[in-house]
């Protein structure tokens, strides 16, 4: 007897690789329509043991719903998606930078600030004097914004540190998270994030440190679940990227990249070289790097939040991740700088209406692709086997999560089957 069995609602499975989940395609009473999203009319989702046991039309049930399961509830309708993941933030940090935003608007761009010694710099010298349950706070309520919206996989990195005790106070916050939340935190290391000032001019140095003594540390206290670095000509060097993800791969962490956010830079190409989950931003990424992404299966993980806030005019090569069939994901960026946005629905629209981005493609890029960005292989999909991380939605389609711009919650989440509602739920 299974543990749960949820009914009288719509799924969006987004399994529309592979075989469909008990659906046939254009049957004759024309009910289910698998379509890029997988979608399922009037069906049933079973959860036991924080797994799904089965999903499919209600009326291919195996028997009469109380018969098969210790506790039914009916949905009156609702739509489910896999519990949505972001897969790139920045939440865990000290301060804010609202004095910057003034200045951009007056005209400075995000790169002057930055070597000005503002920016980035700015933010470690507020997370190094903010201790760990200040940070705590701050990064509750971020979480807390995220999983009202129905997120259940939340990617935190750290990188406001860039000394290991700093570094460490972030990655143990971001581990304290989950729990209070409900949200499942995956950790990356993110030292090679800008050069600290204390190693001003001495960037080979500084990447020194994070090789030989941050990295190790962080590994084999096990602290994160990838490692990432920030490629750019205000940060490192495609050779000093090389270095950490050469030590990354060492000791047996998977990389990422900040790739080719604000010049090309051969990021993605790099990324690829490493076999890297995923590459994010990529705006000044060429065709090239997009071939590369697709022959290593690595990522397109796009950022809009960043795109809307430096007022960027480039898109990413979103037809050539097309053409060349590189799976594109969609996060936050959560981050106190170059995007202070605490909304991933709101980012959902961003991507549609600024990177021309579809309905379909958003949707499967905050949870198919998103857990394959964090090399997550048991959810981002509803299907027998998966983690129980559902959402569940009061809209009359899910294109609507992405259309509507703010006001929208979810009516409740299932992490791992463990139930949260919220007020209309
Ligand atoms: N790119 C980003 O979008 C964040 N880090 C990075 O390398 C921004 C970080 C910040 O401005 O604080
Ligand atoms: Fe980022």
């Amino acid at each position: 007897m299974w543990e749960q069995l949820w009914l009288d609602l719509n799924v969006a499975t987004m399994a529309s690789e592979g075989p469909p989940l008990g659906v046939d395609e254009g049957s004759a009473d024309g009910i289910p329509e698998a379509g890029p999203l997988g979608i399922i009319r009037d069906a049933a989702i079973a959860v036991d043991n924080g797994r799904i046991a089965w999903v499919g039309r209600r009326s291919d049930l195996p028997g009469a719903p109380e018969t098969l399961a210790r506790q039914t509830r009916r949905m009156s309708g609702m739509w489910v998606t896999p519990g949505l993941i972001d897969c790139h933030t920045h939440l865990v940090f000290g301060g804010d930078r609202a004095r910057e935003f003034a200045l951009r608007l007056a005209g400075a761009s995000y790169e002057e600030i930055a070597r000005a010694g503002g920016g980035i710099a700015s933010t470690v010298a507020a997370t190094r004097a903010a201790d760990e349950d200040t940070l705590f706070q701050g990064a509750m309520k971020r979480v807390g914004s995220l999983a009202a919206e129905g997120v259940t996989t939340v990617e935190i990195k750290s990188g406001y540190g860039l000394d290991l005790a700093t570094e460490r106070r972030m990655l143990a916050v971001a581990s304290r998270i989950g729990a209070p939340t409900l949200v499942d935190v995956r950790r990356t290391f993110l030292g090679a994030h800008a050069v600290p000032p204390e190693y001003r001019d001495r960037a080979d140095a500084y990447i020194d440190l994070v090789v030989e003594e941050m990295l190790p540390a962080i590994a084999s206290e096990r602290l994160a679940d990838a490692v990432d670095a920030f490629g750019e000509s205000i940060a490192f060097s495609p050779s000093q990227v090389e270095r950490v993800f050469e030590q990354a791969t060492a000791c047996g962490l998977p990389v990422k990249l900040h790739a080719d956010q604000l010049s090309d830079q051969g990021g993605a190409a790099l990324a690829a070289r490493f076999n890297a989950l995923s590459a994010d931003h990529l705006e000044y990424t060429t065709e090239a790097g997009a071939e590369a992404m697709a022959a290593a299966g690595t990522v397109a993980v796009l950022l809009p939040g960043a795109f809307y806030t430096l007022r960027e005019s480039q898109c990413p090569p979103i037809a050539a991740f097309r053409r060349h069939g590189v799976p594109m994901a969609v996060a936050t960026d959560c981050n106190p700088g170059s995007s202070p946005i605490e909304s991933l629905l709101t980012t959902m629209n961003m991507a549609c209406t600024l990177f021309r981005m579809t309905t379909e493609e958003v949707l499967t890029g905050v949870t198919r692709h998103a857990a394959a960005a964090l090399g997550l292989h048991d959810r981002g999909v509803v299907a027998p086997g998966m983690r129980a991380d559902l959402a569940f939605w009061s809209v009359a389609d899910p294109a609507e999560l992405c259309y509507r711009i703010g006001g929208r919650v979810s009516a409740g989440r299932l992490l791992a089957g463990r139930a949260l509602w919220s007020r209309d739920g």
